[in-house]
């Protein structure tokens, strides 16, 4: 399998993030995606390649206009008021107030985000620029034929709406790439989104359409985030009605709880006949990951592999999240073979 990766990540470092009342360093960190490339030469995976450029319009069939202008522009406004220090937001539209969009950076950082979670820092925007090009990179060598490719995307993308950053996300990765399917000739992709938390950006994307197949296992949003999104009474809207499946579990759930539910995303799935699948390739399901409470073990993503290889369709793999740095690698890449290997 081919791996797509881009240096272009390194330029995107948040310094802090508030957890559990604290400011601590980012979880979302640079060394994630070196040790995940680290881990697919150390098990000769195949070939790296570098992205090529697909430019903004494919990022434009995703997101809206308005909110990659204020993204790309918003590091310029920041330093031009003499700061240096991460963009980060602390007001939004919640209920009672209105989603106005304010004339300030700081208020239209709030207009354009659903949590505090995503920092803007001087090489953020170019950093999610190039995971886009990533993952628009692995979608064009499947649609040439290949069978499957690693899309090693950092930021993540999954919590990314069409006009929301959060979540350690900015640009919808997965969604960029499942979109140039559909404009490519496609008729239908199944998403399936393996990360921790729920995909809301990816969710809420596709939400009223039939096009798109979203299914999502994740940490029951009851107790976790994104708190807001992800619920198992959520199965879509309007033409989208029946195509989006959510698989919230328990804290605590391992790999008995989890792979029950990936049979039935996996049922749907095949139900769906979809011409490719798109996985949203998060390792936080790791029973060690310091922000995450699912149990699962590292040959438990070998299995995870073979399963999605047996539902038999070209599949994109799309990195998302994963927070035991260590670890991170292993597990992500133990997927990747555990697919090959079936
Ligand atoms: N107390 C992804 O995995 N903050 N994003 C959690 C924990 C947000 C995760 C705080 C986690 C976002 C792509
Ligand atoms: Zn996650």
């Amino acid at each position: 399998m081919q791996t797509i990766y881009s240096d272009d990540h390194h330029l995107h470092h948040g310094r802090c993030e508030i957890i559990d009342g604290e400011l601590k360093p980012c979880f979302e960190m640079p060394s994630r995606a070196d040790h995940v490339l680290a881990r697919v030469r150390k098990q000769g995976l195949g070939e790296v390649l570098e992205p090529s450029d697909f430019g903004r319009t494919p990022i434009e069939r995703i997101h809206d206009r308005d909110y990659l202008s204020f993204f790309e522009g918003a590091w310029q406004r920041w330093t031009a008021m003499g700061r240096d220090g991460d963009i980060l937001p602390f007001t939004w539209p919640a209920r009672t107030l209105r989603s106005v969009l304010p004339d300030t950076l700081l208020g239209q950082l709030g207009y354009y985000s659903f949590d505090g979670g995503a920092p803007i820092t001087a090489g953020t925007w170019q950093a999610a620029w190039s995971a886009a090009q990533v993952a628009l990179t692995g979608q064009k060598l499947i649609s040439d034929g290949a069978k499957s490719a690693f899309a090693l995307c950092r930021p993540p993308g999954h919590h990314a709406a069409a006009d929301l950053m959060g979540g350690y996300c900015y640009l919808n990765n997965a969604a960029i790439a499942t979109q140039a399917f559909l404009d490519q000739g496609c008729k239908r992709v199944a998403i399936l989104d393996v990360d921790y938390h729920h995909g809301n950006g990816t969710q809420s994307i596709f939400y009223e359409r039939s096009d798109v197949l979203v299914t999502s296992i994740h940490g029951d949003p009851s107790f976790e985030f994104p708190f807001f999104l992800g619920y198992h009474d959520e199965i879509g809207e309007g033409a989208g009605k029946g195509f989006n499946f959510n698989l919230p579990l328990a804290s605590g759930s391992g790999w008995d709880r989890w792979s029950a539910a990936l049979e039935q995303a996996c049922a749907r799935i095949t139900e769906y006949a979809p011409d490719v699948i798109v996985v949203s390739l998060g390792v936080d399901t790791f029973k060690e990951d310091p922000i995450s409470q699912f149990k699962l073990d590292n040959p438990d993503y070998l299995r995870m592999g073979e399963r999605i290889a047996r539902l038999g369709k070209p599949t994109l793999f799309v990195m998302e999240g994963g927070y035991a740095v260590e670890e991170i690698g292993i597990n992500a890449v133990n997927v990747l073979e555990g697919f090959e290997g079936a």
